[in-house]
């Protein structure tokens, strides 16, 4: 298991690669080019400059999240096929600087969801949360102004304002894409990358959905061992792999996270380890990593991916904001909780890797 951590890059977050640095276990730094929307290309002297930074401190650039997937390819327009030979551009740069996963997602709209970006909680933190009915009761411009009122002047991956300024066009675009034209047109994307992943060792790893199930209508195809089944066999290659995200599957308590690592076994090129509480009625809120905190199992998580000699790249994910600092964090990418998220799964592989 390699331990990562996002970095949001030079001037865009107030954790340093300094920092990440002084985190025991860490030895790389996740990135991405976070001013480029969906569809844009990637100039080699950026993603060259990036990777140096990271080198620079002794860190492994090994892991991009994201290179986000534009809409037109989601929705199987005409358009698709010149964004899909500029992903395929920026698959073919990032390789030459080491990259070796790409973290993605095929949700359409939004990227993940919640309803209350620094919800309160009873020992003074505060963290992620989403309330079911709420979301069931909001417009889905409401949602998006309530996030981005929640991120400030912070740019967050998946919510970026000039993308969603066409919110109404964007869901009109997406009415007759059904669970199966999605399906079909993540087909028609892989089939066309993942030769180029082949040829240049970089493995694809495609994020669930967050929250695990539709949203305002909209399909999500990767909430359940059923559907990631569905994804990895699309293209039955190496190189079509997953993202598995406990917080992401975890609200929807039907998901047996451990068993989905052990039968997708090598296919996870990327583990994002972190835990929820769900509430009676379905919301859930970020907790701590630690087991008892919430209903992910973090402890049987590790031991499924230790069983199977996992030696793929981990992140801790998200965290809560810890000590006041959410006055400077990106909501969910705080310094402490990672941290200490970080060194309670190295803390559980430790263990295991011991022979008593
Ligand atoms: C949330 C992240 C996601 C992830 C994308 C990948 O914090 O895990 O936004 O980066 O879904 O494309």
């Amino acid at each position: 298991m390699q331990m990562t951590w996002r970095w949001y890059g030079e001037g865009n977050d107030d954790i340093t690669l300094d920092h990440i640095k002084q985190i025991p276990g860490v030895m790389g730094a996740v990135w991405s080019l976070h001013d480029k929307v969906a569809g844009e290309v990637w100039e080699m002297d950026r993603i060259q400059e990036v990777a140096d930074q990271i080198k620079a401190k002794g860190l492994s650039p090994a892991v991009v999240e994201s290179v986000n997937v534009h809409d037109d390819i989601k929705i199987g327009r005409d358009t698709r096929d010149a964004y899909i030979d500029t992903y395929i551009d920026t698959i073919r740069k990032l390789s030459k600087v080491g990259v070796k996963v790409i973290c993605y997602n095929f949700m359409p709209i939004f990227d993940w969801t919640r309803t209350d970006l620094y919800k309160q909680t009873e020992d003074g933190s505060n963290a992620l949360f989403y309330q079911k009915d709420l979301v069931e009761g909001l417009t889905a411009q409401e949602i998006v102004d309530r996030i981005l009122k929640g991120a400030g002047d912070k740019t967050m991956p998946g919510w970026e304002p000039e993308r969603l300024a066409k919110l109404e066009e964007l869901f009109e675009a997406y009415k007759h894409v059904t669970e199966e034209k999605l399906t079909e047109n993540l087909k028609y994307f892989l089939e066309r990358i993942i030769p180029i992943c082949e040829e240049e060792e970089v493995l694809m790893a495609i994020h669930p959905d967050d929250p695990p199930w539709p949203i305002f209508g909209l399909p999500r195809i990767v909430r359940s061992r059923d559907h990631i089944r569905k994804v990895l066999d699309l293209v039955d290659s190496h190189y079509n792999g997953l993202t598995l995200c406990t917080g992401s599957l975890g609200p929807n308590l039907d998901n047996d996270i451990p068993g989905m690592i052990r039968e997708f076994g090598d296919r996870i090129h990327f583990a994002h380890i972190r835990n929820v509480k769900v509430m009676d009625n379905g919301d859930f809120i970020e907790s701590s990593h630690r087991a008892s905190d919430g209903n992910v199992d973090i402890v049987e998580v590790v031991k499924a991916y230790h069983d199977g000699g996992f030696d793929g790249y981990v992140r801790p994910d998200h965290g809560r904001h810890l000590w006041g600092e959410e006055e400077n964090c990106r909501p969910g990418y705080g310094l402490y909780d990672r941290a200490m998220g970080a060194m309670y799964i190295l803390g559980i592989w430790d263990t295991l890797e011991r022979k008593y």
